[in-house]
């Protein structure tokens, strides 16, 4: 299995996060995918290269234009409102919630900061942008890759994607790598692709990107909305609408849940996607799952993921594996290798 891994990821490197009342240091850190990456040599998995670049369309087919051209220049509208700024990340602090307009783009930075995000826990530094194009460059690639007939390809970058709707950042997300790779697969002419998101946190991104298209199928076990982030979409009767109704499955589970029950839920999902006549698989891999993860609550153990590369793989589809959450940042290495190797171990 193809590496694609973002050779510039360390460009985004948040300093602080709004957590409980006050600034905490970032969970989201570089070393996460560091260590994957070195797990991944040590076990010689197959090639792993730098991503090539892609044209910027490839991301507007997914986001809206003014979102990236606000991404792009965000850090220097930043720094230009105060030099110091440069010492500091940005984070939003308004939204417009219900009743208020987003049509109107207003001229003011912090205002655009809220418009184009959700919530308080993903700074914007000054490599967000590249860093990100990058990680969509990843996606890209490991998604041509399989166009082209591999049995699968991983896309390993930092910052995650799965939050990142088509003109909003949260959930530590700018560009959604697994929606982008699903779209470019579609662009290729695959005509019905699916994406499961194993990630404990539901891909409200991916979600929104495809709710109301019936040639992308979107499959989620997460934690349950009710208790977890991101807190306002993951619920099991979001089925999808219009063109696109029945074209998703929410299956949240409580916090607490084991393996056991965790890998009966993925196995839904899978019966799903097959049932729904995918032709080919993008897998948000969030390995936040594990039960040593400190922002999150399912129960999985590092041998477990073995077993949900096995699953996945029996599956039988092209299958594209976009890298997304995981906290626990010496076992992260382990537990994402770990579903590459079960993966290729099944498919052969
Ligand atoms: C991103 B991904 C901890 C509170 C939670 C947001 C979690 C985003 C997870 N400070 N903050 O799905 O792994
Ligand atoms: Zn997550």
């Amino acid at each position: 299995m193809k590496t694609f891994y973002n050779a510039h990821h360390a460009l985004h490197q948040g300093k602080m996060e709004m957590f409980r009342g006050e600034l905490v240091p970032c969970f989201e850190v570089p070393a996460r995918q560091d260590h994957v990456l070195d797990v991944l040599k040590a076990r010689g998995l197959g090639a792993i290269e730098a991503a090539p670049d892609f044209p910027e369309r490839a991301i507007t087919r997914v986001h809206a234009q003014r979102y990236v051209d606000f991404l792009k220049t965000a850090w220097d509208e930043w720094v230009a409102l105060d030099p110091a700024n440069a010492q500091r990340d940005a984070l939003p602090s308004v939204w417009p919630v219900r009743t208020f307009r987003s049509d109107v783009v207003p001229d003011n930075f912090a205002a655009r900061m809220g418009l184009y995000s959700y919530d308080a826990g993903s700074p914007l530094t000054s490599g967000t942008w590249v860093a990100s194009r990058e990680g969509a460059c990843c996606a890209l690639a490991a998604a041509r890759e399989v166009q082209h007939g591999a049995r699968s390809a991983f896309a390993l970058s930092r910052p995650p994607g799965h939050h990142a709707g088509a003109d909003f950042f949260g959930g530590y997300c700018f560009l959604n790598n697994a929606a982008i790779a699903a779209q470019s697969l579609r662009d290729a002419g695959v005509s019905r692709v699916a994406v499961l998101d194993i990630d404990y946190h539901h891909g409200n991104g991916t979600q929104a990107i495809f709710y109301g298209r019936g040639d992308v199928f979107f499959a989620s076990v997460h934690g349950d909305p009710r208790t977890e982030y991101p807190f306002f979409l993951g619920h099991a009767d979001e089925r999808g609408e219009g063109a696109g109704a029945g074209c998703n499955l929410n299956l949240p589970l409580p916090r607490g849940t084991g393996f056991a029950s965790w890998r009966e839920a993925m196995s839904q999902a899978l019966r799903a996607i097959s049932a729904f006549g995918a032709d080919a698989l993008v897998v948000s891999l969030g390995v936040d799952t594990f039960a040593g993860d400190p922002i999150s609550g399912f129960g999985l153990q590092s041998a477990d993921y073995l077993r949900v590369g096995e699953d996945i793989a029996a599956a039988g589809l092209p299958t594209v594996f976009v890298f997304e959450g995981g906290y626990a940042v010496e076992e992260i290495g382990t537990n994402a290798v770990n579903v590459l190797d079960g993966f290729r171990q099944r498919a052969g």
